[in-house]
């Protein structure tokens, strides 16, 4: 086949659909040509609530940066996780989410079969080199007939995706900057992680990836 040969070794050209399951797919490059102006947005929101290590219920600093954006943020502390409509750093509501969040989450998740997604929550995850997510379940939310979708920015990661139960064996699924995934139907509580980032470099990101994930929490 001369054109696999030909785009062999090319990262993702194109925008192109990746189903991972039943109710969970990869939209590569949905949120590319969005990457500027999410920047400039990302920015405003950090800002205005920077990103905090959380704690964990069982008293463990979490080595992700976590902030969030929407009239939900999600929180963690030694009383447990919950969302929560003011940022507790700052005791002032969470900056609104921005119009290119929402344009963004709603076309990525009727793309994926999902129609008429309005989320109230982002949370905005950033990874530094070593960082890592453990494996988990998204359960906090409201109404699990809601998906999420979720946006990768900056430098590559390797995405874990596991079954029902923690044990179950989980693929693994790389994340490149501009990269959509969208989960849910029975795909909803699937358990999943990011393993500990590689060193690399991205030209308007710098070291880090930042994901969005945007959640109708309430
Ligand atoms: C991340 N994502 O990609 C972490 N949760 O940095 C998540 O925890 C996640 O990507 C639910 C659905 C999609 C996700
Ligand atoms: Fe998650």
């Amino acid at each position: 086949m001369i054109t696999a040969d030909l785009f062999a070794d090319v990262p993702c050209p194109v925008r192109r659909d990746e189903p991972l399951c039943e109710g969970a797919m990869v939209l590569r490059g949905f949120a590319l040509a969005d990457g500027l102006v999410l920047h400039g947005a990302i920015n405003a929101i950090v800002a205005r609530a920077p990103f905090r290590h959380l704690v964990t219920p069982g008293g463990l600093r979490m080595s992700v940066g976590m902030t969030n954006a929407g009239s939900l943020g999600w929180v963690s502390d030694r009383r447990g996780y919950r969302y929560d409509p003011i940022d507790p750093d700052s005791s002032q509501p969470w900056p609104p989410m921005p119009d290119v969040f929402l344009q963004l989450a709603g076309a990525a998740a009727t793309h994926a079969g999902f129609d008429g997604f309005v989320p109230d929550a982002c949370l905005i995850n950033r990874y530094e080199p070593g960082t890592r997510l453990t494996l988990h379940q998204d359960r906090d939310e409201g109404d699990f007939g809601q998906p999420i979708v979720s946006v990768s920015l900056g430098i590559p990661a390797m995405f874990l995706f596991g079954g029902m139960k923690r044990s179950d064996r989980a693929l693994r699924v790389p994340l490149a900057h501009g990269d959509v995934v969208v989960w849910g139907g029975p795909a909803r509580l699937r358990y999943h992680g990011v393993l500990p980032l590689k060193p690399a470099h991205h030209d308007a990101f710098g070291a880090q990836r930042i994901n969005l994930t945007f959640r109708k929490a309430g």
